[in-house]
C-alpha cells in the first residue's frame, strides 16, 4: 500500500473509468427513429465516478462515488441529467478536497478523522418505492433522491425504524401486493454473519422484519423471492476481518467451503428458516428470477465457479479459468435434506433482466449481457478489460428452456450496458428495452448512445437512438419508473 497522487494506471480508472465528476442537464435530446409513445417515464441508472484520487493505488472500481443519472421520456421528448449523491463520505471529501477514505470496504485504511462518518458510496442500483427514489450500495443505507431534480435528501432509515447498518442494492418488488423486500447483511457490524431482512407495504410502511445468523459472513451480492418464499443466497466469497485490520481486502473466496440457500416463508419467522446445502466454490452476484413450482423452488441465477472479480480471487489464491452459465437450482421443501440440484438452462451471462411483472412467477423471457469474443473490444468497462458487446433473449415454454436463443451482437468498438424492460400496454406486444450503449469514437474517447429495442426482436436492432450530449462513467444497474408511478415535475 502507497499513497497515491494520481489516479492509479488501472483498468479501475481508464477508458470508460476515467473520471469525468460531470454534473448536467440536457433537454429535447437529438433522436434517430421514432421513440414509441408508450414509452412515458424515466430510466434511472446509476454509475460510479470517483470524485478524487483513491488514497491507496490498488483500490477497485466497487469504491467509487456514486452518480444518478436519469433519461426521461415524456410525448416523444427525452431529457437527461446526472448528480453525484451527496452521501456523507462525498460531503467530508469535497470539503477537504481529497478522499479520506481508504479501500473498498476496508475502514481501517481510513484517514482517522472520518471515524464514524457513514462510508457508503451509494453507487450501486436506483430504485423507486412508494413514492420515494433511492440510491443504494449493500454496505450502507440508501439515500433518498429528489426523482426530478437528482438532489439528495439524505440517508435514509425509515425514520429511525431500521436498525440495520446496510441493505442490499437488489430489492424486490411483488408484482401483485406491490411489497417491497429488502435484506441487509452484516446487518449489525463489520464481518457479523447476522442478517435483517425487511418487507414493506405499497405505502412504505415496515410490515415484517427478522434477524438472524448466516452459516458464515458472505457477500450476498442478490436475493429472491417466490409468490410465497425468500430464498438468501450463501455463496463462500467471505469477509476477513483480521485480514482487513492488517489493510488487506474485506473478502476472500473459499474454493472449498460448500454454498447455501436460506428459504423461509415470505413472512415467515427465524425458526422457519431452512438452510440447504449447495455446491462448494461457486460464487454468483444476480438472480435472473425464482418460481414455485408444486413444493419445489427453481432458482435461475447467473452461475460462475468462482467469484470472478479478479481482486477478489488474487488474494483468495484462486488461478482457475473463470466459467459460468445461466443455471438452475432446484430445491424441494418437502425434502430440504435432499440438498440442491443443479442444471445449466443457458450460456455465460451476466447482468439478467426480466419483466416486472415476472418477478418471483413461472416466466417465459428473460434477457442477460454476454461476450461475444468475435468483436471484442478492449474499452476498459469494469473489472476487465473486455465489455460485453452481447445482448442475448432466451425463452421458456412451461419452465423449460425452448432451445430459442436471439442474440443481438456488435463491435469492435461498441460496449453493452444492463438494459431495462418497459412494458406495453398491448397484451400481444413484448415491450421495449432501454439499453446505453458506448461507442469508441477514437483511442481513449468514448459516446454513448441509448438504444431501444423492440423486448421480443432484439436482433431486428434499434427502432429509435437517443444520442447522449456528454458521456459518463459506467452504469451499473438500472431501473425504470413509469409516469404511473411518479408523475414528474414540469419541464425545468
Ligand atoms: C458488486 C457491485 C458493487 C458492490 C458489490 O457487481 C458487488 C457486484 C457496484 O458495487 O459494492
Ligand atoms: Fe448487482
Amino acid at each position: 500500500m502507497s499513497l497515491s497522487p494520481r489516479y492509479p494506471d488501472t483498468v479501475h480508472y481508464r477508458g470508460l473509468n476515467r473520471p469525468t465528476h460531470i454534473e448536467a442537464t440536457a433537454h429535447d435530446l437529438y433522436v434517430e427513429g421514432t421513440i414509441p409513445p408508450e414509452i412515458a417515464g424515466t430510466f434511472y441508472r446509476a454509475v460510479h465516478d470517483p470524485a478524487y484520487v483513491p488514497r491507496f493505488a490498488d483500490d477497485n472500481i466497487l469504491s467509487r462515488d456514486g452518480m444518478i443519472s436519469m433519461i426521461a421520456f415524456r410525448d416523444g421528448r427525452v431529457d437527461t441529467g446526472i448528480r453525484y449523491v451527496r452521501t456523507e463520505r462525498f460531503k467530508a471529501e469535497r470539503a477537504a478536497g481529497k478522499a479520506l477514505f481508504g479501500s473498498y470496504r476496508n475502514p481501517f485504511t481510513d484517514d482517522p478523522s472520518v471515524a464514524g462518518i457513514d462510508r457508503t458510496v451509494a453507487n450501486t442500483t436506483p430504485y423507486f418505492h412508494a413514492g420515494r427514489l433511492f440510491m443504494a450500495k449493500e454496505d450502507g443505507l440508501p439515500y433518498q433522491i429528489d426523482p426530478d431534480t437528482l438532489e439528495t435528501i439524505g440517508r435514509w432509515d425509515a425514520a429511525g425504524q431500521i436498525r440495520a447498518e446496510a441493505l442490499t442494492a437488489h430489492p424486490k418488488f411483488d408484482p401483485e401486493t406491490g411489497e417491497l423486500f429488502l435484506f441487509g447483511y452484516e446487518a449489525d457490524g463489520l464481518a457479523s454473519r447476522k442478517v435483517a431482512y425487511y418487507v414493506f407495504a405499497p405505502d412504505g410502511t415496515i410490515t415484517h422484519e427478522v434477524w438472524f445468523d448466516a452459516p458464515y459472513a458472505a457477500l450476498q451480492h442478490d436475493f429472491a423471492i417466490t409468490a410465497t418464499h425468500v430464498l438468501f443466497l450463501i455463496y463462500p466469497t467471505i469477509a476477513d476481518l483480521e485480514g482487513m485490520k492488517a489493510g488487506g481486502p474485506h473478502w476472500i473466496h473459499h474454493q472449498d467451503e460448500p454454498s447455501w440457500i436460506g428459504v423461509m416463508p415470505r413472512h415467515g419467522t427465524a425458526d422457519e428458516l431452512v438452510w440447504i446445502e449447495g455446491p462448494r466454490g461457486v460464487h454468483s452476484f444476480h438472480v435472473m428470477n425464482a418460481f414455485n413450482e408444486g413444493t419445489r423452488i427453481h432458482l435461475d441465477q447467473c452461475l460462475f465457479n468462482t467469484n470472478f472479480f479478479p481482486f477478489v480471487m488474487e488474494p483468495s489464491g484462486i488461478d482457475l479459468p473463470v466459467e459460468g452459465a445461466l443455471t438452475r437450482w432446484t430445491i424441494d421443501l418437502s425434502q430440504p435434506g435432499a440438498g440442491i440440484s443443479s442444471r445449466t438452462i443457458g450460456p455465460f451471462c451476466e447482468m439478467p433482466v426480466i419483466a416486472a411483472a415476472d418477478v418471483g412467477r413461472p416466466y417465459a423471457r428473460g434477457w442477460y449481457l454476454t461476450v461475444d469474443p468475435t468483436k471484442l473490444t478492449m474499452l476498459a468497462n469494469g473489472p476487465g478489460e473486455v465489455v460485453f458487446n452481447c445482448l442475448q433473449r432466451v425463452s421458456f415454454a412451461a419452465g423449460e428452456p425452448d432451445g430459442r436463443i436471439d442474440t443481438l451482437s456488435e463491435g469492435p468498438g461498441l460496449g453493452f450496458n444492463e438494459p431495462v424492460h418497459v412494458p406495453s400496454a398491448d397484451p400481444a406486444h413484448g415491450g421495449w428495452l432501454l439499453m446505453m450503449v458506448d461507442r469508441v469514437i477514437a483511442a481513449g474517447h468514448i459516446a454513448q448512445e441509448l438504444w431501444i429495442l423492440e423486448a421480443d426482436a432484439i436482433a431486428s436492432g434499434a427502432v429509435a437512438r437517443v444520442f447522449m450530449p456528454f458521456t459518463t462513467c459506467e452504469q451499473v444497474h438500472g431501473h425504470w419508473v413509469p409516469h404511473a408511478r411518479h408523475a414528474p415535475a414540469a419541464p425545468r
